[in-house]
């Protein structure tokens, strides 16, 4: 399915798989911008400039945009820019992860290979749910939330705007995960965590704020 040239935001290792993902879904990978504009190219894709060509992509023929930035707001407020230059924002949806029929999915989101998102989990604008990482039934993972490669949620979890899960994590059923919290790699949460507080360990403990 293609949805007309993409301009990526971001040059970095998150762009690299995301190129990968949006071409093996049919799209067409117009460009990249990032912060330093040096030409190149990402697995193939050119570096065209900065934000500034933003506005004016538009009259190029741009329709849409994907932001392939780890840093979770950041990503959300380039999301946020990019809506507003008249862009579209694509998801980039790997053929070998399974979503099902009845989740509900936002826009601008990467879900990668091996992931699985299970009945009526509801996955919001800018997330990323990373490579072989699982949300079982219910789920909510709010904008620009990251669940890193390989974690596993188990039914009704809540992850707040901007939360990062780090690889490997795990949290049992029906908890929260507050916004702006991060997660370490490993945890295992099963208290519910504030937002913006650091979680480590097995079980989760509240260690600090980020
Ligand atoms: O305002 C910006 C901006 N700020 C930084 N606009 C644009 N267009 N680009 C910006 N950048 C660029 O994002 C930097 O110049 C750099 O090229 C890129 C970030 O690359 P980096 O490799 O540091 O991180 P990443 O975001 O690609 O990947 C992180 O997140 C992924 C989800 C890493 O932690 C990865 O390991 C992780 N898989």
């Amino acid at each position: 399915m293609s949805a007309g040239p993409v301009i990526v935001l971001g040059a970095g290792g998150h762009a690299k798989v995301v190129i990968e993902l949006l071409r093996a879904s049919g799209h067409e990978v117009f460009g990249v911008l990032d912060a330093d504009p040096t030409p190149r190219t990402v697995v193939d894709a050119p570096v065209i400039g900065d934000d500034s060509r933003l506005e004016s992509l538009k009259a190029e023929g741009v329709t849409h945009a994907f932001i392939a930035i780890g840093d979770n707001g950041l990503r959300l407020r380039l999301g946020r820019k990019a809506q507003r230059a008249g862009l579209e924002l694509v998801n980039a949806v790997s053929p070998f992860a399974r979503v099902s029929p009845s989740a509900r999915l936002g826009v601008g989101i990467a879900i990668m290979a091996g992931a699985v998102i299970n009945a009526e989990s509801d996955i919001r604008d800018l997330a990323i749910i990373n490579t072989g990482a699982v949300i079982d039934h219910d789920g909510l993972i709010c904008e620009a939330a990251h669940v890193a490669p390989g974690c596993a949620l188990a039914g009704d979890v809540t992850v707040g705007q901007r939360a990062f899960l780090g690889v490997g994590s795990s949290v049992i059923p029906g908890r929260h995960i507050g916004e702006d919290a991060v997660v370490g790699a490993g945890a295992c949460v099963v208290h519910d965590i504030p937002a913006s507080a650091l979680a480590m360990g097995v079980p989760a403990r509240v260690t600090g704020r980020v």
